[in-house]
């Protein structure tokens, strides 16, 4: 990663507030890669690596996998990759996974696009997914909820801090929401 001057757009919102269906969609706009570390995890579970059974279990109580983990995974993402603009879904999720990101990679983002949804509306979109993820049952959606509320919303409070965040009102129809993505992405990048 050391010669290239790699550019990364941190994508965050709450469970189900459509960090992934946006993100395909900036991709084919404004010719991104998209990198969701959930998806890496998910993928990695599958793939039958030594560390697959502790990631599963985690997803399952919505608990934050070790940053360690993750970050190799989105290093190794990144550096398979021929593109230099990346979009981070999904990641950093604590202030852990954010300093140590930042340190081992020395990458800063250059904004953080923030996905703001209300909780009763995420909920509705998880229930109704149906797309056999092992996390989209009430149970542990609520995990996943009190897991956002007291662990990742102050990332993103870290960076409105520094005058990084780009907060969408993601709530409305996926057309709408886009817009306003575009809006962003069109000025910023
Ligand atoms: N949908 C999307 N937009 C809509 C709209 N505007 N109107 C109506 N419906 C809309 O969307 C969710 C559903 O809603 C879909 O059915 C979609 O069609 C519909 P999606 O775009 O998938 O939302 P997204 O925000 O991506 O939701 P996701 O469930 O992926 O978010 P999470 O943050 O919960 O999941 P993630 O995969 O990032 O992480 C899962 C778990 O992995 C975490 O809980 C954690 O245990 C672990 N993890 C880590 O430990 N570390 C990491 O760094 C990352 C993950
Ligand atoms: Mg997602």
């Amino acid at each position: 990663l050391s010669e290239k001057k790699i550019t990364v757009v941190f994508v965050l919102g709450g469970p189900g507030s459509g960090k992934g269906t946006q993100c395909e969609h900036i991709v084919q706009h404004f010719g991104y890669t998209h990198l969701s570390a959930g998806d890496l995890l998910r993928a990695e579970i599958k793939s039958g690596s030594e560390n697959g059974a502790m990631i599963q279990n985690m997803i399952k109580d919505g608990k934050i996998v070790p940053s360690e983990v993750t970050i190799k995974l989105l290093q190794r993402a990144m550096q398979e990759s021929s593109n230099d603009k990346f979009l981070i879904d999904g990641f950093p999720r604590n202030e852990e996974n954010r300093s140590a990101f930042e340190s081992v990679t020395g990458i800063e983002p250059e904004f953080v696009l923030f996905f703001d949804c209300p909780e009763e509306e995420m909920e509705r979109r998880l229930l109704s997914r149906n797309q056999g993820r092992e996390d989209d049952n009430i149970d542990t959606i609520r995990k996943r909820f009190k897991v956002y509320m007291e662990s990742s919303l102050p990332v993103i409070e870290y960076y409105n801090s520094k005058g990084k965040v780009r907060k969408i009102d993601a709530g409305k129809p996926v057309e709408e929401v886009f817009e306003a993505v575009k809006a962003v992405f069109s000025k910023d990048a």
